[in-house]
C-alpha cells in the first residue's frame, strides 16, 4: 500500500462519503506538522518544502519521535502483514457511537497509530474532506482504523473542513462505493492513489470545478498527459462500499465541466497545486482523528 495522498480543492456532493486518502509520506507527521491555529500556511507550491521543514523541526520533541526511536530497534514489518483477513462484510450499525469506536481502537491516540511489534514500512497521512455527515464519518472511522492497523501501517487520520459555505474540498481519495465494474472506461473517481511525486507532477487536482462532476476526469487527463500508466486492482482487492445517501443541496451538476475538461492540456500547469493557497483556521485533537478547518483560495 505504497501511495501518497494529497489534498486539494473541489467537491462533489453526490457521493455520501467523499473521502480522500492523502499520503504525505516523507513530509508527514502528527498534528505538529501543522502550524498553530490562525497561522497562515504557504501556498501549495511551497507545501512540500514546508512539510519537510516542519517535519525536521517537530520531530525533535514530539511523541512521534519518541515512538520512532523506540521502534528504531525493531525489525521491519513484513511486506505482507500477517493480520490481513481478506474481504469482510461491512455492517453499519444504526446506533453506533463514537465511544464504541474509540473503545474498539484502544491503541489509537489522537488519530495516530503505529504497530508495536515491528517497524512500519509505510507512513500514511489520511486526509478526509468532510461536511455535515457525522454518522458517515463515524462509520468510516469504525472501519478504517482496524483496516489500517491490520496492514501494520504507521498512520494518522485528519478530518478536514472547508470554511466556505460552498464546500469544494476534494482530496485524493477514498470514496467508498460498492461496485465491481467501472462506471465507464477511464473512470477515475472513487478511490485513486498516486504517490506524492506523481501528484506533484500532474500539479494535483484542478481548482476550477465547483459542484458535481468532472474533476476526477480532469485528474485522469493530467495523469495521461504525463504518460503515466493507470493500474486497476482486481475487484476482489479494490472493492469499496458506499453508504446510502440522497443528493445534497448545494452540489448541483457543474454545467461548465465539459468546457473545463477541454482545456486541461492548456491550463494544467498553472491550475492546480501551484495556484492553490490555504490558511489553517483551527486544529483540534480528538481521540480518533485530528480535526482541521481551513480556508482555501485560488491564486490569480
Ligand atoms: C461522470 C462524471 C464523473 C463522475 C462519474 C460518476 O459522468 O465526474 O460520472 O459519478 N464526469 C463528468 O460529468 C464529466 S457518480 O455516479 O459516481 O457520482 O465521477
Amino acid at each position: 500500500m505504497g501511495f501518497n495522498l494529497t489534498f486539494h480543492l473541489s467537491y462533489r456532493v453526490r457521493i455520501l462519503l467523499l473521502f480522500t486518502l492523502c499520503l504525505m509520506v516523507v513530509g508527514w507527521a502528527t498534528s505538529n506538522y501543522f502550524v498553530d491555529v490562525f497561522q497562515e500556511l504557504p501556498t501549495a507550491k511551497n507545501v512540500r518544502a514546508y512539510f519537510n521543514k516542519a517535519t525536521v523541526l517537530d520531530e525533535e520533541a514530539t511523541p512521534t519521535t519518541q515512538a520512532l526511536i523506540k521502534t528504531a530497534d525493531l525489525e521491519n514489518c513484513p511486506s505482507l502483514s500477517p493480520h490481513l483477513k481478506g474481504q469482510s462484510k461491512l455492517v453499519f450499525k444504526p446506533d453506533l457511537t463514537l465511544e464504541e469506536v474509540q473503545a474498539e481502537n484502544p491503541k489509537v491516540h489522537q488519530g495516530r497509530y503505529h504497530p508495536e511489534e515491528c517497524k512500519a514500512l509505510q507512513r500514511v497521512a489520511i486526509l478526509i474532506p468532510h461536511r455535515n455527515r457525522e454518522k458517515h464519518l463515524m462509520y468510516l472511522l469504525e472501519h478504517l482504523h482496524p483496516f489500517l492497523q491490520r496492514q501494520q501501517i504507521d498512520y494518522g487520520i485528519y478530518v478536514i473542513h472547508q470554511i466556505l459555505a460552498i464546500d469544494n474540498l476534494k482530496l485524493l481519495v477514498l470514496n467508498s462505493r460498492n461496485e465491481k465494474l467501472l462506471r465507464y472506461k477511464g473512470y477515475f473517481g472513487g478511490v485513486t492513489a498516486l504517490t506524492r511525486e506523481q501528484f506533484f507532477k500532474v500539479n494535483g487536482f484542478s481548482n476550477n470545478y465547483w459542484g458535481w462532476g468532472g474533476e476526477d476526469d480532469d485528474l485522469r487527463l493530467r495523469v495521461e498527459l504525463q504518460r503515466m500508466k493507470i493500474f486497476r486492482p482486481v475487484p476482489e482487492v479494490g472493492k469499496y462500499t458506499m453508504i446510502f445517501h440522497t443528493r445534497d443541496r448545494g452540489n448541483e451538476v457543474n454545467i461548465e465541466r465539459m468546457k473545463l475538461l477541454h482545456q486541461v492540456s492548456r491550463v494544467w500547469k498553472t491550475d492546480g497545486l501551484t495556484s492553490c493557497s490555504y490558511k489553517l483556521l483551527s486544529l483540534e485533537h480528538y481521540p480518533l482523528y485530528v480535526n482541521i478547518t481551513v480556508d482555501f483560495w485560488t491564486d490569480p
